[in-house]
């Protein structure tokens, strides 16, 4: 049996994995992007703990804790491991500090000599503490809980690194991207081959299901979302379905628009991630006919909670619900999330239809 692929066939297996494989569920299972974090009291207590941000994803009783919580609280079907996107350009050699109000800071890298600078053996090595804390993960959950492993897409990684950080115009990653294709390949192919390396290591230590988040896709012009999206994500799922056989892979590219129907086609990914924008009629008959959805309640209708948010959560189990399908938010839960929202939205994604 091939790493990561499990015996357990039919109902007995975890409903997580059930659904992505595509079996008809009587109720969806339920994970929440961001579900560790802020709006977690425990969270804050554990965060305040660390000294910085970094030191929590790399050290595994801290990851495996954070990870855990939303678990207890709430027994989603999923576990994602609680790391963060920019632990790959850290073990790219790159500076990474998460400073207070301000988000992630990096050095810019700006130049092809940089890019092809950059050494992407011995990236799982530098990453060995975020593997160590999914083994220690795996064991701890209930058999019923799927635990899911990540990494941030080479598009949306390359923008953090060429930015310094968040920006939200991403004047200077978009000026090299379109302004020199060859330059930027350069960057694009050692993030492909660094994510590879790092998602494939999470599948070995444990990890059932992974996901790539692509939070910026939808912020290029059509050329360059097939050159920089599909094309390396295609190339990542392709090495890690040759590695690794039978664990899915969730793509997720945020705001792609009429673009996700070309990627889910031309990725070849297990299962496709909507944000809220993504209207779930068209959804339902254009992506949810080739792969499993997982989606897309706004996150701010998480913040609202009450009667608006039971509207919308029916209304998503309504289109959704006859295939495949995985309950989520379109984007992370926001810091100012009342806990209680979170506990009420499991128990209406749980409920008889
Ligand atoms: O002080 C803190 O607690 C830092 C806040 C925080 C947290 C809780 C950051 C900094 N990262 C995380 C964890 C994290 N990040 C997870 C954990 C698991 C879970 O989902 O519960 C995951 C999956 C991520 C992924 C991530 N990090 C993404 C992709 C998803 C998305 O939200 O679009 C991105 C873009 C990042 C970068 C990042 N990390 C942190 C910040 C503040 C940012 C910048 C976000 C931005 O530019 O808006």
């Amino acid at each position: 049996m091939e790493q990561g692929e499990k015996p357990e066939t039919g109902s007995r297996r975890k409903p997580l994995l059930r659904a992505l494989a595509g079996e008809p569920m009587d109720r969806p299972a339920v994970w929440l992007m961001r579900q560790a974090g802020r709006y977690l009291p425990e969270y804050r207590a554990l965060r305040q703990d660390a000294t910085n941000f970094l030191d929590m994803c790399l050290t595994p009783e801290r990851a495996v804790e954070a990870t855990l919580q939303p678990i207890r609280r709430f027994g989603m079907d999923g576990a994602i491991l609680f790391c963060d996107i920019l632990v790959v350009p850290f073990a790219l050699g790159r500076s990474v500090a998460f400073r207070e109000g301000e988000g992630p800071v990096l050095e810019p890298l700006r130049t092809r000599k940089e890019a092809a600078s950059l050494v992407t053996d011995g990236v799982a090595e530098r990453l060995g503490a975020v593997y160590a804390a999914i083994t220690e993960i795996q064991s701890s959950l209930s058999p019923e809980t799927a635990l899911i492993g990540f990494a941030g897409a080479p598009w949306t990684v390359a923008t953090y690194m060429v930015e310094g950080g968040t920006n939200r115009d991403f004047a200077a990653v978009k000026r090299w991207a379109l302004g020199d294709e060859e330059g930027f390949d350069v960057l694009i192919d050692r993030l492909v081959d660094a994510t590879v390396a790092h998602l494939s290591a999470q599948i070995t230590a444990g990890a059932e299901v992974v996901q790539l988040f692509d939070s910026w896709a939808g912020v290029l012009p059509e050329r360059a979302f097939r050159r920089y999206v599909i094309a390396p994500t295609a190339r990542i799922v392709t090495a890690l379905k040759t590695r690794h056989p039978g664990v899915p892979v969730i793509g997720f590219p945020r705001g792609a628009g009429l673009m996700y129907r070309a990627y889910v086609m031309e990725t070849g990914v297990s299962a496709i991630g909507l944000d809220s924008a993504v209207p779930c009629a068209i959804a339902q008959r254009t992506l949810q006919s080739l792969v499993p959805v997982q989606g897309n309640l706004d996150p701010l209708l998480l913040v609202v909670g009450g009667a608006a948010m039971a509207e919308a959560v029916a209304a998503i189990r309504a289109s959704f619900g006859g295939g495949p399908f995985v309950f989520n938010l379109g984007h992370g839960v926001l810091p100012q999330t009342p806990v209680e929202n979170v506990e009420r939205l499991v128990e209406l994604v749980r409920c008889a239809p």
